[in-house]
């Protein structure tokens, strides 16, 4: 049973206890409602305590249940708490730790309130693309003011519930035995006469409620752009102040169910659940020990190196930091001095603190330094005679049972294994620059990569606030595998007739944070130089427009020579559309015989989208990614992929994918339309009506 009915001396105490967080299931809402019942026909029972086992009072309604009939079956959430509030005998809710979205409002419904210090309180269902839809945007006001209340409710942000011991929310905050006191302060209100309070019945107070409002409209506009659901959690707010409770209510609940059938909210809450399925590899149960990681190092003080110690000593490990070279090693030591500077001028970090992770950090020449490291990740040159050399060394200095970790982006894991007599113990940890910023951390698995060594680094990523993918061996693994297709069909239509500031802007417009040329000229046009000129020696057949070799060719490598795609003014980094570059790609298409043509703006869309999807089908069909959502867990968090569109394969599953496989034969008629091998799982999955996610 989801909810447990216990009794103490006059007092019912009901427990939600639907692990992991007491979701407001349907079972669950049956079992308070059944709770409520039997304390209001037992005339023994004077009140009733409403609380949660486990970690949390309540994480909120069942997610999983959205879009699905359970969700608005009754007992809905709504009827609940009008059971709650209704009830003749007070109800006290006990917050002892986690009451979220629909468990606040349940708790809201509550006569009273108790919670210890420490306890999460939110309203989180913006993050959701929702609005709180329990009548959390017509009780919150009611209890602690309409500022902070929209404050909670358009950031979603958790508060904890010490700070809001003086806001009318709670009646004690209590430092002892929460439970004990639950019982003592519903046996003294139960021999209080009714009526009990109901926070529905108390005033919205503000000198300027519409002054007010129309500022917090102006304050999400930003965040707002791409997303319906901040605004829509103003209005219902501003209907309660407006209409009173009743008709605030009323409309809270059309925006709920205008809202939770968006692509964004659909999107938003598959991130969501994606983010935390990341985390699970399919082979690797999660009772698999894990290796104890106290001792980290790092070879290489490089930008890679530097950021990838930060994130380990920002989380409180101790970081061994090897170079070859003391200016080298200097030099890193000093970046990464620099940079908890420019956290500390922006005051998110104390001096204090700077101190204390950079005293954290053991600067060293000497592979010796390294014995007792418990997990080293290296981040050198990447050639593969340069890791040769780093992990002969390595095994002839690691401790037994050491973890062995490459930090390489385009090298092949096994071979890099193959170096060591502890294959085993090899993993990939592909970080992306900055490493000590970007969220997404890309653990490569080699054939022979052992499951606790893999479950030690999926656990130590989620200590260092990564989100973590699970990759297989494969050139470019997932990210930067995918990418390549679409950095194809990027230069395929400059040669059809696209130029690059038209192609940057449509796909900007589309939600990317930055278009393929503006990227590229950002990090290197060299880069990807040297990667084609690689794989134009491993696969010879393999059609590609040199038209960006061309470029490379004449020096112009971005931002940092001063022009690329686009020309760059000194101290500027302004991408000004380049005449130059123009006439070279027009003069490549003749060159080709590729007749220029208009290319819409819709068309780029779909290339350079599908490009992704299509090559994340192939990943799937060779089980280099378990599931689609890590494909666009990568892509959510490493590639600027728009959030509200949920990653390139949910986008996918968005169109249909009978349509995108039309999009792809059309594509695949046409010029350069051999770079289109379409996946077969795509027509497989769009006959059966399915998509990639489902
Ligand atoms: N529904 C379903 N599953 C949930 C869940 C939820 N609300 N919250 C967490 N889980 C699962 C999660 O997927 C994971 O599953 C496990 O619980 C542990 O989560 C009407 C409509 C509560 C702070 O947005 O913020 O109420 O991977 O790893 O780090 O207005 O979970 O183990 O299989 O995150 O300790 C609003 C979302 C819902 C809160 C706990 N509530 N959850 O963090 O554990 S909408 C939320 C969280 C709503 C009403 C509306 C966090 C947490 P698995 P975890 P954690």
């Amino acid at each position: 049973m989801a909810v447990d009915y216990t009794t103490h001396d006059g007092v019912a105490v009901i427990t939600l206890n639907n692990p992991p967080v007491n979701g407001l299931g349907l079972t669950t809402r049956a079992g308070i409602v059944e709770g409520l019942e039997r304390a209001q026909n037992d005339p023994a029972i004077v009140a009733i305590v409403l609380t949660g086992a486990g970690k949390a009072f309540s994480g909120g309604a069942d997610i999983t249940e959205f879009n699905t009939p359970k969700a608005t079956q009754e007992p809905t959430l709504a009827t609940v708490i009008k059971a709650v509030e209704g009830s003749a005998k007070p109800v006290v809710a006990a917050i002892h730790s986690v009451a979220m979205g629909g468990g606040l409002e349940l708790a809201l419904g509550a006569h009273y309130r108790i919670a210890a210090p420490g306890a999460q309180i939110a309203l989180p269902e913006v993050k959701l693309g929702i609005l709180p839809g329990a009548g959390g945007t017509q009780r919150l006001p009611r209890a602690i003011g309409l500022e902070a209340a929209l404050n909670m409710i358009v950031s979603g942000a958790p508060v904890l519930s010490e700070k809001l011991a003086s806001s009318g929310l709670f009646d004690e905050v209590v430092q002892g035995d929460l439970a004990e006191a639950a019982l003592a302060f519903a046996r003294k209100v139960g021999a209080q006469a009714g009526p009990h309070p109901k926070v529905r019945d108390r005033k919205i107070e503000h000198p300027n409620a519409e002054g007010f409002i129309q500022f917090a409209r102006n304050s999400v506009a930003g965040i707002a752009k791409n997303f319906p659901a901040p605004h829509k959690c103003i209005d219902a707010v501003e209907a309660g102040v407006k209409d009173g409770f009743d008709k605030g209510l009323a409309f809270e609940r059309e925006c709920f169910i205008a809202l939770v059938q968006t692509p964004e909210s659909h999107a938003l809450r598959h991130a969501f659940f994606g983010e935390r399925a990341a985390s699970k590899i399919p082979d690797v149960p999660s009772s698999t020990p894990v290796r104890e990681l106290r001792k980290i190092a790092v070879i290489g003080a490089g930008t890679m190196g530097g950021g990838i110690a930060m994130n380990f000593v920002n989380a409180g490990l101790p970081v061994t930091l090897l170079e070859t070279k003391q200016d080298a090693l200097d030099r890193g030591i000093a970046t990464i001095r620099k940079n908890y500077e420019g956290t500390v001028k922006k005051g998110k970090l104390k001096p204090e603190a700077l101190e204390q992770r950079m005293a954290l950090i053991t600067p060293t020449l000497s592979y010796d330094d390294l014995k007792d490291a418990d997990l080293i990740i290296e981040a050198v040159f990447e050639e593969l005679g340069v890791k040769e050399q780093v992990f002969k060394r390595l095994d002839e200095v690691a401790k037994p049972g050491a973890i062995l970790a490459s930090n390489t982006s385009t090298l092949d894991l096994n071979k890099i294994a193959a170096f060591t007599k502890r294959p085993q113990d090899v993993v990939g940890m592909h970080f992306f620059s900055p490493a000590n910023v970007m969220k997404l951390l890309e653990v490569v698995r080699g054939k022979d990569t052992a499951k606790d060594v893999l479950a030690t680094v999926m656990q130590v990523a989620k200590k260092i606030r990564k989100t973590a993918v699970v990759s297989g061996v494969c050139d470019g693994f997932i990210g930067n595998r995918m990418i390549e297709q679409y950095i194809r069909q990027a230069l395929f239509m400059l040669e059809e007739g696209a130029l690059p500031a038209q192609i940057d802007k449509a796909i900007e417009k589309f939600g990317f944070a930055m278009g393929p040329f503006r990227m590229s000229d950002l990090a290197g046009n060299d880069i990807g130089w040297a990667i084609r000129k690689r794989r134009y020696q491993e696969h010879p057949d393999l059609h590609y427009s040199k038209i960006a070799d061309r470029l490379c060719e004449t020096g112009r490598f971005g931002q940092k020579t001063g022009g690329g795609w686009y020309d760059y003014k000194a101290g500027d980094r302004t991408a000004y559309p380049s005449k130059l570059v123009d006439e070279m790609i027009v003069g490549y298409s003749q060159e080709t015989a590729t007749p220029r043509r208009k290319i819409s703006d819709a068309e780029i869309v779909e290339r350079l989208v599908y490009a992704l999807s299509n090559e994340g089908a192939k990943i799937l069909e060779e089980g280099i990614a378990s599931k689609a959502s890590d494909i666009d867990m990568v892509y959510l968090t490493g590639y600027g992929f728009p959030l509200w569109r949920g990653g390139p394969m949910l986008y996918a599953d968005t169109v249909g994918l009978y349509n995108v496989e039309r999009a792809i034969g059309r594509y695949a008629a046409q010029a350069n339309g051999d770079g289109w091998q379409i996946a077969k799982s795509i027509g497989d999955l769009a006959a059966q009506g399915r998509g990639f996610n489902s």
